[in-house]
């Protein structure tokens, strides 16, 4: 456990040694084009000017001959009727440097060369008596969309309150999740032909449907959608009778924006149907050991855990181990206490969020005040982070959504998290990712004994430091 802590300590100390606001030259803001300058005059277009008449000459001042910039405005005092490909009237004895008409009295120069050379270059177009101007060609910049902006057009979305906690909308306009990323629901079954999960159930793309063969020879005939380990079959959905499982996947990834239901914390993200607990929900080791095995040989991103029991078992922290060895996350629910009270897993452990493996996660849930519920387990060693576990709506088997609560909602939530940190920054090894949530989390009074992070994930906090992360490549 020492090891572990030292090494997390260390790898979120190595990305948060990148300053998010260096830029990616090295920070060498002398010789590169300030970026004030382009949202000024986007600032500056967009202020209406009431005085159509205004003639105010415009004074070339060191401003306006800033050589920074390798293209330039110039407005001669009337018009020259050069053709586009036109000359310069002055011959400056610079063959990197090419003047075209805009229209009329103005013209592009563009300018090769040290600062120096070009200093020199524009002191002297600008002193020629037929110019009246020169000054840089601003870049412009498209005005960033607003949280706002991007509100989704999903009928249930305003039912999820957990969304606003999370700061989604503003996480959604940094990323919304990748088609490319594998999340495996290991579970009572998700239900792939539910119209808001459908667009986003991994197929197997390996395996021919109905031809009665292992195309793919995982040991798995027709396995299109992923498997049912209880019946033994590959029709892994859920029944009515238990929903558990379309319900996380809902949470993790129900498809955003498709004027449909509700939006998953990832709204693009590829759902594997893993089922090992039957319609009564009753499941046993053996089966989700396969279905991990499962999750595995298809090199998933994550597999989410919203399950457990107070035995340990040899065989299935084995697992947890191949999938840590391959670098697969794995989300655990830290569990919902007996008769609605949780305990502290120190003392009490649950399984699989008291696995010691480097990859095992664990949530405890929140209220809708931001508070550990009362029945959620906690730990101050074993568990990572909270997330909202009260009140979640999500989807259910048929065309339907439920209100559920539990460590099981908030662990599917905090694998959604995952899959945009990914997606904002692919370059992330495991470990990063789970160090950047929980570092990210909001650190809550309440939360500071119960949770490692002491905190409650934040969505945008997340991918904007997974954002930062991106320039420590370039250190
Ligand atoms: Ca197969
Ligand atoms: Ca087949
Ligand atoms: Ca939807």
């Amino acid at each position: 456990m020492f090891v572990r802590k030292v090494v997390n300590v260390l790898c979120f100390l190595a990305l948060a040694s990148c300053a998010p606001s260096k830029n990616s030259s090295g920070g060498v803001t002398t010789t590169e084009p300030s970026k004030t300058n382009g949202i000024e005059t986007c600032l500056a277009l967009g202020k209406k000017n009431t005085n159509l008449a205004d003639t105010s000459s415009v004074v070339p001042t060191l401003t306006t001959l800033d050589p920074n910039y390798g293209q330039y405005i110039v407005k001669y005092k009337e018009a020259k009727g050069l053709t586009p490909s036109g000359q310069p009237l002055r011959e400056y004895h610079v063959s990197t440097m090419k003047l075209t008409s805009i229209s009329g009295d103005l013209y592009s120069l563009q300018i090769k060369g040290t600062i120096k050379e070009k200093s020199k270059i524009l002191a002297q177009v600008a002193a020629e008596s037929d110019v009246d101007y020169v000054e840089p060609d601003y870049p412009i910049e498209p005005i960033p969309q607003t949280p706002a902006a991007i509100m989704p057009d999903d009928p249930y979305f305003s039912k999820q309150w957990f969304h606003s906690t999370l700061n989604s909308l503003a996480a959604w306009s940094v990323d919304e999740g990748s088609d490319e990323i594998i999340a495996a629901v290991v579970d009572t079954g998700v239900d792939y032909t539910h119209p808001d999960l459908a667009e986003n159930m991994w197929i197997n793309k390996d395996e021919i449907p109905n031809n009665g063969k292992d195309d793919d020879g995982n040991g798995y005939i027709d396995d299109v959608y992923g498997w049912n380990f209880t019946a033994n079959n590959n029709d892994p959905r859920s029944s009515s009778k238990a929903p558990h499982g379309s319900h996380v996947a809902g949470l993790i990834g129900a498809r955003g924006n498709n004027h449909v239901g509700v939006v998953g914390v990832a709204p693009k993200v590829k759902l594997m149907a893993l089922k090992f607990m039957d319609d009564s929900g009753a499941g046993i080791t053996s089966n989700a050991v396969r279905a991990i095995d499962y999750a595995i040989q298809k090199k998933v991103f994550l597999i989410n855990n919203s399950w457990g029991s107070n035995r340990f078992s040899r065989t299935l922290s084995d697992a947890i181990s191949r999938a840590a060895k391959a670098g697969i996350l794995f989300f655990a629910a830290a569990g919902n206490g007996d008769k609605g009270v949780g305990y502290n897993i120190d003392a009490t452990p649950w399984y699989p969020a008291s696995y010691t493996q480097w990859n095992v996660f664990s949530v405890a849930a929140t209220t809708i005040g931001d508070r550990l519920t009362d029945f959620s387990n906690f730990s101050k060693n074993k568990v990572d982070v909270a997330a909202p576990g009260y009140a979640i709506y999500s989807t259910v088997s048929g065309v339907s959504y439920q209100m559920m609560s539990g460590t099981s909602m908030a662990t599917p939530i905090v694998a959604g998290l995952a899959v945009l940190v990914k997606a904002t920054n692919p370059d992330l090894d495991p470990t990063q990712i789970l160090n950047i949530i929980r570092e990210s989390s909001d650190k809550l009074p309440t939360l500071q004994d119960k949770v490692r992070s002491g905190g409650r994930v934040d969505s945008y906090n997340a991918v904007m430091l997974a954002r930062a992360s991106k320039n420590c490549a370039l250190q």
